[in-house]
């Protein structure tokens, strides 16, 4: 189809990435006092900031399990994770932003927390070494110069040992010289991630660009407000699959007009239940659950059920869901960059983007248009200003050329036949005003429904893949999205 021989042509090739840092942590809005346990982790910042010198002297032992009572020592730790409270948001304990890491007496020490070079405080050219996360931090290993730890202490910032309410180490917070806005590119990718919780903030106006990044196992938080020649991964089964609900903000504030934050970058979220804000994001993709690392091909076992919420511009995007029940929001009425006849439209995949992992996903995936609730649904073009056309791609198979050669990011749209008579369909949604939301032709491969509105009123349709049409069904309950974690954008 001419939609599609277009969005080949138009395509910009590019593996992006999303990387999330998170700023501060520390909301002005945080429930209670500053704590004891607040005290010790800022004096492990102090610690393990090298200082001018190199100069801080080796944090305290990591062993110590501390009184028994996993309950008081996982309790929240105030303002470490500034997400909202209320509907559709879990409730963190110390260990993760969404509570679902909950480490016994026994998992402590936690493995995987520190470098495996720089974790004692060991003597270098006759000072204390810094106790650092797991990087590069040595230009020449075999020197041991830290070149890469000194570039970053001097020009991003400082790394604070996470504690929990019985003292015991379970992950890193950086913490910038710049909370309004870290520049996070080669210097800082040198930090690979420890196995528990990294916080990377980067600030309501920091920028994630030209490289690539990991923040390994555990419950990641990422924030950033704007991306480019980005591929990063906040889990990967590449790296392992534990404890991996990762939260990820790519976008904190909109951008007016016609213009994009994320452009060129591929955030890979990988196992576990991860969450994605993203907004005013074009070229780029969101893959919450490939396997093998984000192989498009490749569907994670250990994945889960994902959210993804998409606002402002959209364009040229794909989501990836992989396995479980996969939800993406889409507030596609806030898109401005539209224009007749472009043809740039979106490719939504319940699971991978290739080969078995097309069709391999038992997950019901839903797609959540945000949109008036009294949009129609037609079945063939061309769309009516105030409808959604839902239809069969047909039965072609076709690769996104541009892609096809990198297997983290190829696709295909449509994917021809599945099993059962599967297809692909398209989507095209035309706001009452006669403006062409979704910019052209959206792909939509392997999701199971469609809601149509938020709230009362709101109609969630059965996508039937094999007659390609949604059909409505009343007794399937709509979703409401999660609020935007607005706090984690706030300078702490
Ligand atoms: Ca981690
Ligand atoms: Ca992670
Ligand atoms: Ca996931
Ligand atoms: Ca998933």
């Amino acid at each position: 189809m001419v939609t599609s021989i277009v969005e080949v042509v138009v395509r910009p090739r590019f593996a992006p990435i999303f990387l999330v840092l998170v700023a501060g942590g520390c909301s002005e809005t945080g429930p209670g006092p500053v704590t004891a346990t607040d005290a010790v982790v800022a004096e492990d910042v102090l610690a393990t900031d090298p200082g001018p010198a190199d100069s801080g002297p080796p944090e305290k032992g990591p062993a110590d399990p501390g009184p028994e009572g996993a309950q008081s020592c996982g309790d929240p730790i105030p303002r470490l994770y500034s997400v909202p409270r209320g509907p559709g948001w879990p409730s963190p304990n110390a260990y993760s932003w969404d509570g679902s890491w909950s480490p016994t007496a026994s998992d402590f020490p936690i493995a995987g927390l520190y470098d495996n070079e720089y974790f004692d405080g060991h003597l270098v050219q006759g000072q204390p070494s810094p106790i650092l996360p797991p990087g590069n931090w040595d230009w020449n290993d075999a020197d041991n110069d830290l070149a890469w730890w000194k570039g970053f202490a001097s020009s991003v910032g400082a790394f604070e040992l996470l504690r929990d309410h019985c003292d015991r180490p379970f992950g890193w917070r950086l913490v910038p010289h710049d909370p309004t806005g870290v520049d996070y590119e080669t210097l800082a990718a040198q930090f690979e991630g420890s196995s528990g919780t990294d916080i990377l903030n980067l600030g309501p106006q920091g920028k994630a660009h030209s490289t690539a990044g990991q923040l390994g196992d555990g419950p990641d938080l990422f924030v950033f407000q704007s991306a480019w020649s980005l591929d990063f991964r906040t889990g990967s089964t590449l790296t392992g699959a534990l404890r991996d609900n990762d939260l990820v903000v790519a976008g904190c504030s909109p951008v007016s007009g016609k213009d994009y934050l994320i452009q060129g970058a591929t955030v890979h979220t990988g196992p576990g239940a991860d969450r994605v804000f993203a907004r005013d994001i074009r070229g780029a993709a969101v893959d919450l659950g490939n396997g093998e690392g984000g192989r498009t091909d490749s569907l994670d076992p250990s994945d889960g059920d994902d959210v993804v919420v998409l606002r402002g511009n959209v364009k040229d995007t794909r989501v990836f869901g992989g396995w479980g029940d996969d939800v993406v929001f889409w507030f596609i009425d806030e898109m401005q960059d539209t224009y007749p006849g472009q043809a740039q439209g979106g490719n939504l995949f319940g699971g991978g983007g290739a080969g078995e992992a097309l069709w391999g996903d038992p997950g019901t995936d839903r797609l959540v248009l945000v949109v008036p609730t009294d949009t129609v649904v037609v079945g063939q073009p061309a769309t009516p200003p105030g409808a959604l056309l839902v239809m069969t791609a047909g039965d072609d198979f076709q690769w996104d050329l541009p892609t096809v050669d990198d297997p983290y990011a190829r696709y295909c749209y449509p994917c021809g036949v599945g099993p059962g008579g599967r297809r692909t369909l398209i989507i095209n949604y035309v706001a009452r005003d006669g403006q062409d939301k979704t910019a052209g032709y959206v792909f939509l491969t392997a999701f199971e429904e469609v809601q149509v509105g938020l709230g009362p009123g709101a109609k969630v349709y059965r996508i039937d893949e094999v007659a390609g049409k949604a059909v409505w069904e009343p007794d399937l309950v709509p979703l409401q999205p999660p609020g935007f974690p607005e706090d984690l954008c706030a300078v702490p």
